[in-house]
């Protein structure tokens, strides 16, 4: 082993971390139950380790998903008086859900905190899935940005549509902000879809350093393992372009530690985050009768990505240019009714009346409004005409060729055209629903 490889071992031998947390017992009796799913990427050499304050302050018990219980007499179960900690250790741990029961028995000690972790290897040479967390900066000159981001990846595939959660500590008032860390492309985050989720930390309330933990949970039905694609993390191989296939990924739990950044600069009573820009702004439909558009899009914070925005200032126009570069001095829509916000990462709809204006070119746009009345920057530019296109029987690429051109090649172009003039000839009468590009 040379001197660049020594201590570096074999990643695929590491443990996974699958619960790293610190759990409060107020008094003597009080009781915590928690639950951990040891999936199929893992499962060999599975320790429950749960550390105390005092020696004798803890009783722990541990259930398997087929019910067999474990405590104090189980062959598995160690304790190290020396390092104030209990131990179940498996050779090879049931795959699936895992409760942890563990009770205060300490009648002289008050409130304690007990740490809990629990890891278990890879099965066989394959790798687990791991998340790894990070901030984009170690010193957070105020008012910067700072982000937090979590990789949750097994080997070089992405996990897509894990519940990600940072746990941010505020030294000053010994609390922790708790932030849903996103995949969709918006705010914080570079790419949808590629395993790295992220958001931006606004909550600062001191001068102070401040630690982050991650959590990375899966649902089973709704997390996928993002196969081919030629995209996603860092060191995919590169020129690697198989279709992209997504299947779905076992229940799991992972944690981590994203480190720690330092706030400096930090004076109370400002706002400087106006909310994100909102880029995946849709037209869901289009009631030619009524006159009514109904848009879409996900919702940006009162910070960036944080929080509830106050309101939305939705622009209509009659091309791309009016509500794009022309934004501000566009024509305001007119709303068939009050949007409320939801918060940040929600889905929210307006529908907005074009009665008088020509509908052969409808375009929109909308930027979110804060309590300050800072405004998020204008959003991606949506046209009803993509309505027209679709009636046409033109598939959902062939309109964003068309709407989105800038992007399609010439040669694609003439050709659409072509087949535009000859559907005209042959048009049915127009349907009303129809997915809108993005441009
Ligand atoms: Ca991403
Ligand atoms: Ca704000």
């Amino acid at each position: 082993m040379d001197a660049a490889t020594a201590g570096m071992g074999d990643p695929s031998k590491d443990a996974a971390v699958l619960v790293r947390q610190s759990v409060v017992l107020p008094k003597e009796g009080s009781t915590y139950e928690g639950v951990v799913a040891v999936d199929e990427t893992v499962g060999v050499d599975t320790k429950f380790i749960f550390m105390f304050p005092k020696l004798g302050s803890i009783a722990v018990s541990l259930t398997s998903p087929s019910a067999k219980r474990f405590d104090l007499n189980s062959p598995e179960y160690q304790e190290y008086n020396s390092t104030k900690t209990i131990q179940f250790a498996f050779n090879t741990a049931e795959v699936g859900d895992w409760t942890y029961n563990i009770e205060h028995t300490a009648p002289a000690l008050v409130k304690q905190v007990v740490t809990v972790s629990v890891r278990s290897h890879p099965q066989g040479y394959k790798e687990p899935v791991r998340v790894r967390a990070w901030v984009n900066r170690l010193n957070a000159v105020y008012p910067l940005k700072t982000v937090i981001y979590a990789e949750v990846t097994r080997g070089y595939t992405p996990v897509l549509y894990a519940n990600v959660t940072a746990y941010v500590e505020r030294p000053l008032s010994q609390d922790r902000v708790t932030l849903q860390l996103r995949d969709n492309g918006a705010g914080s985050d570079n790419e949808a879809d590629d395993g790295v989720y992220s958001a931006y930390f606004t909550t600062m309330n001191s001068n102070d350093r401040y630690s982050v933990d991650v959590r990375a949970e899966t649902k089973p039905g709704m997390a996928m393992f993002k196969i081919g694609g030629g995209s996603g993390v860092a060191f995919a191989t590169p020129g690697a372009m198989e279709p992209v296939r997504k299947v779905p990924a076992p229940k799991m739990n992972r944690a981590t530690n994203a480190g720690s950044f330092v706030v400096t600069n930090y004076t109370s009573g400002q706002d400087p985050y106006p909310p994100s820009r909102i880029i995946d702004l849709l037209v869901i439909s289009y009631d030619q009768d009524a006159k009514v558009v109904t848009l879409e899009w996900t919702e940006p914070g009162e910070d960036l990505d944080y929080g509830k925005v106050t309101g939305y200032d939705i622009r209509v126009g009659q091309s791309f240019d009016e509500v794009s570069a022309g934004f501000d001095s566009s024509s305001k829509a007119t709303l068939l009714e009050v949007i409320t916000p939801l918060g940040a990462g929600n889905r929210i709809q307006a529908k907005v009346k074009v009665n008088g204006l020509n509908d052969t070119l409808l375009t929109f746009a909308v930027r979110a409004i804060d309590a300050a009345g800072h405004y998020g920057e204008p959003s991606n530019v949506v046209s009803s005409a993509a309505f027209e296109l679709e009636d046409l029987g033109l598939n959902g690429s062939q309109i964003a060729a068309i709407v989105g051109g800038c992007v399609a090649g010439t040669v694609l172009i003439v050709g659409i055209v072509a087949f535009l003039a000859y559907k005209l000839k042959h048009a049915a009468s127009a349907g009303k629903v129809a997915a809108s590009p993005r441009i």
